[in-house]
């Protein structure tokens, strides 16, 4: 109870910090002649707090002096889930409070310079942070997957100089409230349980990875700087236009600069003042992967601003921006005016060792895998990805269906004010932070809530509506697996997302069923809402190597059997209304240990070392024939 109630009390708290917070941007650090930063992920130390309570850490104020006099402390990488680091199941399966800290030293220059403001920045961390620089609390944090940072200047300045003490604790205890949602159960019956025992309970299927799951930066700006930057593009003809809308702290009457250049340098386009609209004549769409013969097309646009006090710096930030314009008919998905189907994948951040831990190779790995199979697109199920995926996929053209962490609302107590309040905060920190992302094409607030009960028609009703008054550009969904006469939700959404596994979890081995199920499941819900639908999962376990033919269940041929009867059915139903499958999933992945589960889900059509199984090639063969069926359509405009 005391982790829970530890926790609850720090939710409640940093509910209201992030609501201040939000008024401020979260532009992605980048480097600039204004802007340096300096990565301090790495090596960490990490103490879990072992005591019944989880709370010795707070009582003994294990941020006042170094981690390792408190108590015997171990190596930890950062960025990664500590779960799978060591061989100690106790950590692997912590539920509580773990601390980890790590000494850095901040350049010379940046403390003594008045006008230099430093910033600590936390990509992500699961699920509640505290962080103390040199021992004093700096900032705190609600919620897995989205970044967090604080103004660290005044510590570093008022305390020990250029030596600085990062200590940061991390909680991942899931309470009704939180997104996800999960509970702590407390078992009681002492002829099975030992005093104090107690579980976390979870209505998600992935496992519950925690710990500091993206980089830590310390970045500069100078006092007067660039505090978000919001871009919104359209097009008519051959003139593209990219309003834009700066927002300045720490001077009241700074000189805003916004210049457009072309990928060759080429200035294209300039403004000056904190709003307008860049014209672009001739321009080149952003266009999704495989749908153009030159995709991903970005211009960069470099704002800077003039703080007109003496001595005051100037401020340059660079943002890739992309021109392309999204909308959503009866029957269609459009970019640029243009039907796109989406042909990909729903994925997870997952893999061997470092769980939910940023790690370059197997992004770049991924996207090489996605090109490789013909994917066009991918859902970031169940929660926000890292950034820097983000930012790939507007290199490379793959389209984003954006997803929060609501995922396993499915308790009736999830649906009331404190819940949707931070659902809405959450949406509110998910859109400051890819509103600018050309990739990103829709957000979806929820996977598979409980939309039948009864408060589900309010709160989605609020979350969509409030979504759509954070961004007007983009269509936003949740993802349903609720029976179409009974879902409260699906009025308020543009797009009809819809997860099922015939042959799987219902009529299980019966393949033979699953053509006369999905046409009813289409014809239903288009029948009901008239409003395109995506295939949002569909798929089946395969054990890698596990073969049988007649296919019987968790082998390859019956995951490629269930495949093929989808992709029969949607070959009929993507001349109508449906306007595009994502295959669950793209890799295998870690889920909590259950009798439904052979160390992890196994759906994916890669394995979790990213080798393909039989229903890779079958995706890819399809995949590619689809591709080229729209460079077809395309051509013939
Ligand atoms: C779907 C969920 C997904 C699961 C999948 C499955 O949205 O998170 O992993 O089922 O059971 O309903 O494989």
């Amino acid at each position: 109870i005391g982790a829970e109630r530890a926790a609850e009390r720090l939710l409640l708290a940093a509910l209201c910090s992030v609501c201040q917070a939000l008024q401020d941007g979260m532009l992605f650090p980048t480097e600039s002649p204004s802007r340096e930063v300096k990565d301090v992920s790495g090596l960490w130390i990490f103490r879990a707090d072992e005591s019944p309570e989880r709370s010795r850490g707070f009582e003994q104020q294990w941020y006042k002096s170094p981690l390792a006099e408190t108590g015997p402390v171990i190596d930890m990488p950062v960025p990664s889930s500590y779960n799978d680091i060591t061989q100690d199941a106790q950590i692997r399966d912590f539920i509580g409070w773990v601390w980890y800290e790590k000494d850095v030293w901040v350049p010379a220059r940046w403390i003594q310079d008045r006008g230099t403001r430093i910033v600590l920045r936390v990509g992500s961390a699961h699920y509640y942070s505290v962080l103390w620089v040199n021992g004093v609390k700096v900032t705190e944090h609600v919620g897995g997957h989205l970044p967090f940072e604080a103004d660290i200047s005044g510590v570093l300045r008022q305390t020990s100089g250029n030596q600085c003490r990062i200590t940061i604790a991390v909680n991942n205890t899931l309470t009704l409230e939180t997104l996800p949602p999960g509970t702590i159960q407390y078992m009681t019956d002492r002829s099975r349980y030992p005093a104090g025992y107690f579980v976390q309970n979870t209505n998600f299927d992935f496992f519950n990875y925690a710990g500091i799951h993206r980089p830590v930066l310390l970045y500069t700006t100078p006092k007067a700087h660039i505090d978000d930057i919001t871009v919104e593009t359209t097009f008519s003809d051959n003139i593209g236009l990219v309003s834009f809308n700066v927002s300045v702290l720490g001077s009241s009457k700074a000189a805003v600069k916004v210049t457009l250049s072309a990928q060759d340098g080429r200035c294209v386009a300039s403004a000056d003042g904190s709003r307008g609209v860049l014209k672009v004549t001739d321009v080149n769409l952003w266009w999704p992967y495989l749908m153009h013969e030159n995709p991903a097309y970005l211009y960069s646009m470099e704002v800077s601003v003039q703080a007109t006090a003496e001595d005051g710096q100037t401020d340059v930030y660079t943002l890739p921006v992309g021109i392309r314009t999204v909308k959503v008919t009866s029957t269609q998905f459009l970019i640029n005016n243009k039907p796109f189907y989406f042909h990909g994948v729903n994925k997870h951040e997952d893999a061997d060792i470092r769980g939910k831990g940023f790690d370059w190779p197997l992004v770049v790995k991924d996207f090489n895998l996605m090109k490789w199979m013909g994917a066009n697109s991918f859902r970031t199920s169940h929660y926000p990805y890292a950034e820097e995926i983000l930012q790939m996929a507007d290199r490379h053209g793959i389209v984003i269906i954006d997803e929060c962490p609501g995922v396993g609302i499915k308790d009736i107590r999830s649906f009331g004010n404190v819940s949707l309040a931070h659902h809405l905060t959450v949406m509110e920190e998910l859109v400051r932070r890819d509103k600018n992302h050309p990739s990103v094409v829709m957000w979806s607030v929820a996977n598979e809530p409980a939309s039948e009960m009864p408060p589900a028609g309010f709160y989605f009703k609020e979350l969509v509506s409030h979504t759509r008054s954070l961004d007007s550009s983009r269509p936003v969904t949740y993802i349903t697996a609720s029976n179409y006469a009974r879902d409260l939700g699906a009025p308020y959404v543009d797009v009809i997302c819809v997860n099922s596994y015939f042959s799987w979890y219902q009529d299980p081995g019966h393949t033979e069923l699953i053509g006369l199920q999905l046409n009813t499941q289409f014809d239903n819900w288009y029948g009901k809402y008239q409003k395109p639908i995506i295939q949002s999962e569909y798929g089946a376990d395969a054990v890698p190597g596990l073969h049988s033919d007649p296919p019987m269940m968790f082998t390859e041929e019956y995951q490629k059997t269930v495949l093929q009867n989808y992709h029969n059915v949607f070959d009929q139903k993507r001349k109508e209304f449906v306007i595009g499958e994502l295959i669950w999933n793209f890799a295998d992945f870690m889920t909590s240990q259950s009798i439904i589960r052979v160390v992890g889900n196994k759906k994916g059509i890669f394995t979790r070392q990213r080798q393909p199984k039989a229903g890779a090639f079958l995706l890819r063969e399809r995949y590619w024939r689809i591709a080229n069926e729209t460079v077809h359509v395309l051509n013939c405009f």
